[in-house]
């Protein structure tokens, strides 16, 4: 099932947005005005797809992508890689020719949210190789209105053989912190593959996908 979020936004939330805090996805339903986010296909029986094994129509199911129709300026291409991946049979690739450099629903990227437990430590680990672009990961803690992000890297950094990223992420103690949501974009032109997402708690358990 194909959906395109609709999600709304005003001003300010493009100002925070433009400051790179990325919060334009969770706490615009409160305002006015429509913008088209990103595009998901959701299928509750695959999971995390983490390692983008699992696609349909070109897109991996279960990310909320920033989509080359989504995103009001520049010039890409999202690739389900077979030739070249860390894990599985292919990677997600994006193959970037121009964007802008702000981030969130900007850039070139993708999100999801999983159910988390406040003030829980959260193991998050990836793979990636880069060819010229500027990428930046984020992990936080969200509630309806909020999010505290932490900066996993942010890198123009040429990677030639894949990288492993890990980091461990601590939720808010705060109640209405009771998501975690991880996003990448890409911020600069370039080759940039990423493959094997893994959020585990501490003890190893897998997250789960937030209720639609
Ligand atoms: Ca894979």
């Amino acid at each position: 099932m194909k959906r395109i979020f609709f999600t709304k936004v005003v001003l300010v939330i493009l100002t925070i947005a433009v400051l790179g805090f990325g919060l334009a996805g969770c706490v615009t339903p409160l305002l006015g005005g429509s913008t088209q986010m990103s595009e998901e296909i959701y299928d509750k029986t695959v999971g995390m797809n983490g390692s983008f094994e699992v696609t349909e129509s070109g897109l991996p199911v279960n990310w909320l992508i920033y989509t080359p129709e989504t995103i009001p300026t520049g010039d890409y291409e999202l690739i389900i890689d077979t030739t070249d991946y860390k894990d599985g049979k292919q990677s997600l690739k994006f193959l970037v020719r121009e964007c802008s450099p702000t981030g969130g629903w900007h850039s070139p990227g993708f999100f999801q949210e999983y159910e988390a437990i406040p003030g829980e430590l959260y193991r998050v680990s990836f793979w990636v190789k880069n060819e010229g672009s500027e990428f930046r990961v984020v992990i936080g803690g969200v509630s309806t209105f909020d999010g505290k992000y932490e900066t996993i890297v942010q890198s123009k950094q040429k990677i030639d053989t894949w990288k492993h990223f890990e980091y461990n992420y601590k939720m808010p103690l705060e109640k209405k912190f009771d998501r975690i949501r991880f996003k990448m974009n890409i911020l600069n032109p370039g080759s940039f593959w990423i493959d094997d997402i893994k959020i585990e708690g501490i003890n190893g358990e897998s997250v789960i996908l937030t209720a639609r």
